[in-house]
Protein backbone atom coordinates (compact mmCIF):
# COMPACT_ATOMS: atom_id res chain seq x y z
CA UNK A 1 0.00 0.00 0.00
CA UNK A 2 1.50 3.26 -0.89
CA UNK A 3 1.92 6.02 1.98
CA UNK A 4 2.17 8.70 -0.38
CA UNK A 5 -0.02 11.12 -0.37
CA UNK A 6 -2.91 12.14 -2.43
CA UNK A 7 -2.58 15.74 -3.21
CA UNK A 8 0.32 18.75 -2.78
CA UNK A 9 -1.47 21.61 -1.02
CA UNK A 10 0.50 24.88 -1.19
CA UNK A 11 0.11 26.94 1.26
CA UNK A 12 0.76 30.07 3.69
CA UNK A 13 -0.46 31.50 6.72
CA UNK A 14 -3.30 33.01 5.34
CA UNK A 15 -6.41 32.23 6.20
CA UNK A 16 -7.72 30.64 2.75
CA UNK A 17 -5.74 27.86 2.95
CA UNK A 18 -7.19 26.58 6.20
CA UNK A 19 -10.59 26.12 3.92
CA UNK A 20 -9.63 23.74 2.06
CA UNK A 21 -7.10 21.69 5.17
CA UNK A 22 -10.59 21.62 6.50
CA UNK A 23 -12.75 20.18 3.29
CA UNK A 24 -9.57 17.75 2.60
CA UNK A 25 -9.75 16.68 6.47
CA UNK A 26 -13.67 15.96 6.80
CA UNK A 27 -13.60 13.91 3.24
CA UNK A 28 -9.99 12.15 4.59
CA UNK A 29 -7.95 12.59 2.28
CA UNK A 30 -4.49 12.48 2.28
CA UNK A 31 -2.43 15.31 1.48
CA UNK A 32 0.94 16.89 2.17
CA UNK A 33 1.76 20.74 2.36
CA UNK A 34 4.14 22.99 0.97
CA UNK A 35 4.33 26.43 2.95
CA UNK A 36 4.92 29.14 -0.05
CA UNK A 37 7.20 32.15 1.56
CA UNK A 38 5.55 35.36 0.78
CA UNK A 39 8.47 37.55 2.20
CA UNK A 40 10.92 36.72 -0.62
CA UNK A 41 7.82 36.77 -3.56
CA UNK A 42 8.41 33.14 -4.49
CA UNK A 43 4.98 33.15 -4.90
CA UNK A 44 4.75 35.80 -7.51
CA UNK A 45 7.64 33.82 -10.03
CA UNK A 46 8.19 30.85 -11.56
CA UNK A 47 7.83 27.76 -10.80
CA UNK A 48 4.65 28.64 -8.55
CA UNK A 49 3.22 30.65 -10.79
CA UNK A 50 3.15 28.02 -13.74
CA UNK A 51 0.91 26.06 -11.33
CA UNK A 52 -1.12 29.49 -9.65
CA UNK A 53 -1.00 32.73 -12.49
CA UNK A 54 -2.78 34.32 -9.78
CA UNK A 55 0.31 33.94 -7.60
CA UNK A 56 -1.63 32.94 -4.12
CA UNK A 57 -2.22 30.40 -2.01
CA UNK A 58 -3.67 27.96 -2.09
CA UNK A 59 -2.88 26.20 -5.02
CA UNK A 60 -4.13 22.03 -5.17
CA UNK A 61 -2.51 19.18 -7.04
CA UNK A 62 -4.26 15.86 -7.27
CA UNK A 63 -1.67 13.11 -7.94
CA UNK A 64 -4.36 10.62 -8.54
CA UNK A 65 -5.94 12.81 -11.53
CA UNK A 66 -3.19 13.02 -13.48
CA UNK A 67 -1.64 16.01 -11.60
CA UNK A 68 -4.16 17.90 -12.08
CA UNK A 69 -3.71 21.47 -11.12
CA UNK A 70 -6.66 24.10 -9.72
CA UNK A 71 -6.43 27.07 -7.73
CA UNK A 72 -8.46 29.53 -5.84
CA UNK A 73 -9.90 28.16 -2.71
CA UNK A 74 -13.63 28.37 -3.73
CA UNK A 75 -12.84 26.27 -6.61
CA UNK A 76 -10.74 23.60 -5.23
CA UNK A 77 -13.64 22.99 -2.47
CA UNK A 78 -16.18 22.56 -5.33
CA UNK A 79 -13.43 20.11 -6.86
CA UNK A 80 -13.23 18.16 -3.77
CA UNK A 81 -16.53 18.21 -2.84
CA UNK A 82 -18.04 17.21 -6.53
CA UNK A 83 -15.70 15.05 -6.94
CA UNK A 84 -14.56 12.97 -3.61
CA UNK A 85 -17.54 13.35 -1.21
CA UNK A 86 -18.60 10.16 -2.35
CA UNK A 87 -21.12 9.38 1.07
CA UNK A 88 -22.22 13.12 0.98
CA UNK A 89 -20.60 14.44 4.15
CA UNK A 90 -20.30 18.05 2.60
CA UNK A 91 -22.82 17.31 0.08
CA UNK A 92 -26.72 16.47 -0.41
CA UNK A 93 -28.66 14.37 -2.42
CA UNK A 94 -30.76 16.82 -3.15
CA UNK A 95 -30.60 19.66 -5.90
CA UNK A 96 -31.64 22.66 -4.27
CA UNK A 97 -29.49 21.82 -0.82
CA UNK A 98 -26.32 21.68 -3.27
CA UNK A 99 -27.44 25.28 -4.15
CA UNK A 100 -28.02 26.31 -1.11
CA UNK A 101 -24.46 25.48 0.32
CA UNK A 102 -22.66 27.09 -3.03
CA UNK A 103 -24.80 30.05 -1.86
CA UNK A 104 -22.90 30.40 1.22
CA UNK A 105 -19.62 29.33 -0.73
CA UNK A 106 -19.87 32.37 -3.07
CA UNK A 107 -21.25 34.47 -0.16
CA UNK A 108 -18.16 33.51 1.89
CA UNK A 109 -15.39 34.16 -1.33
CA UNK A 110 -17.61 37.04 -2.18
CA UNK A 111 -18.28 38.99 0.91
CA UNK A 112 -16.32 37.77 3.96
CA UNK A 113 -13.04 36.59 2.44
CA UNK A 114 -12.18 40.01 0.52
CA UNK A 115 -12.74 41.47 4.32
CA UNK A 116 -10.68 38.90 5.62
CA UNK A 117 -7.53 39.72 3.04
CA UNK A 118 -8.16 43.30 4.47
CA UNK A 119 -7.05 42.19 7.70
CA UNK A 120 -4.38 40.28 6.54
CA UNK A 121 -3.20 42.25 3.58
CA UNK A 122 -3.58 45.70 4.94
CA UNK A 123 -0.72 47.33 3.55
CA UNK A 124 -1.85 45.91 -0.11
CA UNK A 125 -4.63 48.23 -0.40
CA UNK A 126 -2.41 51.36 0.09
CA UNK A 127 -5.63 54.18 1.11
CA UNK A 128 -8.09 52.71 -0.28
CA UNK A 129 -8.04 50.75 3.42
CA UNK A 130 -9.09 53.94 4.86
CA UNK A 131 -12.29 54.34 2.42
CA UNK A 132 -13.26 50.34 2.67
CA UNK A 133 -12.33 50.28 6.68
N1 LIG B 1 -9.42 34.45 -3.79
C1 LIG B 1 -8.22 33.74 -3.46
C2 LIG B 1 -7.41 34.54 -2.46
C3 LIG B 1 -6.07 33.88 -2.21
C4 LIG B 1 -5.19 34.72 -1.30
O1 LIG B 1 -5.31 35.97 -1.24
N2 LIG B 1 -4.29 34.02 -0.62
C5 LIG B 1 -3.35 34.66 0.24
C6 LIG B 1 -3.00 33.72 1.39
S1 LIG B 1 -4.42 33.42 2.42
C7 LIG B 1 -2.09 34.97 -0.52
O2 LIG B 1 -1.66 34.17 -1.31
N3 LIG B 1 -1.49 36.13 -0.26
C8 LIG B 1 -0.24 36.50 -0.84
C9 LIG B 1 -0.40 37.57 -1.88
O3 LIG B 1 -1.54 37.91 -2.26
O4 LIG B 1 0.62 38.07 -2.33
C10 LIG B 1 -8.60 32.36 -2.88
O5 LIG B 1 -9.64 32.28 -2.23
O6 LIG B 1 -7.87 31.39 -3.10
Amino acid sequence: MSTTPQFTLYTHVGPNPWKVVIILEELGLSYCTVSVDTSSGDHKKPPYTTLNPNGRMPTLVDHANGNFVIWESGAIILYLVEKYDTEKKLSFEKFESNAIAKQYLMFQMSGQGPYFGIVFYPSALGSAWLTIG
